[in-house]
């Protein structure tokens, strides 16, 4: 297990890497050009300033979450060639600079959504929160003004110049339902994995967040049977995924435990957090310790540690403590927390191991 943690670029994150150097056991960052418009291509010059900021700290850039797919790929439009060869350019370039695990995700329109930001939680922290019957009933404009309201920092897949358009938006997708949507990625796939492949950079789709369809848009990457679905579209080494406890396990009929068995050795990436689900489907996210919420977190580091798994790992979404003045899910102090705990469970199971060989 290779520990990483999400970092959105300087002058743009409350958290810097002289913080992020002070968390034990974290080997690499998981960077992206946030600034740039999602469909340009990602040059080379800019890349390499980014990573040469982010090496001069002695973390690896290996990962990249996310090049964003544009919503023209998504909706198959006409021009959609124009930028699946421009993303085809970015993974040239971003393995040139020896980037290995490109995250990407297919969600129509939306990136994750939530309905509140700063949650509150008995323990006196906050926290991101879904609630199911507000998203239900909900005009989507209203949802972007609270996230606006909540941080003046651009949240990863709301981004302005979309939302802006987003009535437009709404309209083109009312002729994509779930099979067309997954024609289109089909062929997104077809076109970007013979480069990616070719390239050595394996293309980690990440799961729908929640997974399920929310305001009537579709979302396919929702369980195993997605998993399944991408497998027979290509079998291609580039084709993988990225293994989000708290995305999919928000659908409590998704066991992460057994997802984490199966499908581990086709993702070289893991994003590991946990979310609390309630009856009524509403969701909070907790602190990353099994008990706190529904996700057997335990048993998804057991699963990986047994397969002697040395993809990379990331703490994901953690609450905001000790006052901490953060992007909403991406503070510093939580997201520690998180790692320390990764690292102890770990730990665990190799002690066990040495235990056992003597
Ligand atoms: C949320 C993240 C997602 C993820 C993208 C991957 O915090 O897990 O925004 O980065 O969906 O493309």
């Amino acid at each position: 297990m290779n520990i990483t943690f999400r970092w959105y670029g300087k002058g743009n994150d409350t958290v810097t890497l002289e913080h992020v150097k002070q968390i034990p056991g974290v080997e690499g960052i998981v960077w992206a050009l946030h600034q740039k418009p999602v469909g340009e291509i990602w040059e080379k010059e800019e890349i390499r300033k980014e990573i040469e900021y982010i090496q001069s700290f002695g973390f690896h850039t290996d990962v990249v979450e996310s090049v964003n797919v544009h919503e023209s790929i998504k909706l198959g439009n006409e021009d959609r060639m124009i930028y699946i060869e421009n993303y085809k350019q970015t993974i040239r370039n971003l393995s040139e600079a020896g980037v290995k695990v490109i995250c990407y995700n297919f969600m129509p329109i939306f990136d994750w959504t939530r309905t509140e930001m700063f949650h509150p939680l008995e323990d006196g922290s906050t926290a991101l929160f879904y609630e199911k019957a507000k998203v239900d009933t909900l005009d989507p404009k209203e949802l972007i003004r609270t996230v606006a309201e909540a941080s003046d920092l651009t949240l990863p897949g709301w981004e302005p110049e979309k939302m802006e358009k987003i009535s437009e938006l709404f309209e083109a997708y009312k002729s994509v339902d779930e099979e067309q949507l997954w024609a289109n990625l089909g062929i997104f796939l077809k076109e970007i994995l013979p480069v990616a492949e070719a390239c050595g950079i394996k293309m980690a789709i990440h799961p729908d967040d929640p997974p399920w369809s929310i305001f009537g848009l579709p979302r396919i990457i929702t369980g195993e049977s997605s998993y399944e679905k991408l497998i027979s579209i290509s079998d291609s080494p580039s084709n993988a995924f990225t293994l989000c406890t708290g995305s999919m396990g928000a659908n409590p009929k998704n066991d992460m435990v057994q997802i984490a068995k199966k499908y581990a050795n086709r993702s070289p990436f893991s994003h590991i957090r946990n979310v609390k689900i309630y009856e009524n489907g509403d969701f909070v996210e907790t602190s990353h310790y099994t008990q706190d919420g529904s996700i057997n977190v335990q048993g998804v580091v057991a699963e990986l540690n047994k397969q002697n798994y040395s993809g990379y790992v990331r703490p994901d979404h953690g609450r905001h403590i000790w006052g901490e003045v953060c992007r909403p899910g991406y503070g510093l102090y939580d997201r520690a927390l998180g790692i320390m705990y990764l690292l102890g469970l770990w730990d665990a199971h190799e002690a066990t191991k040495l235990g056992e060989r003597s």
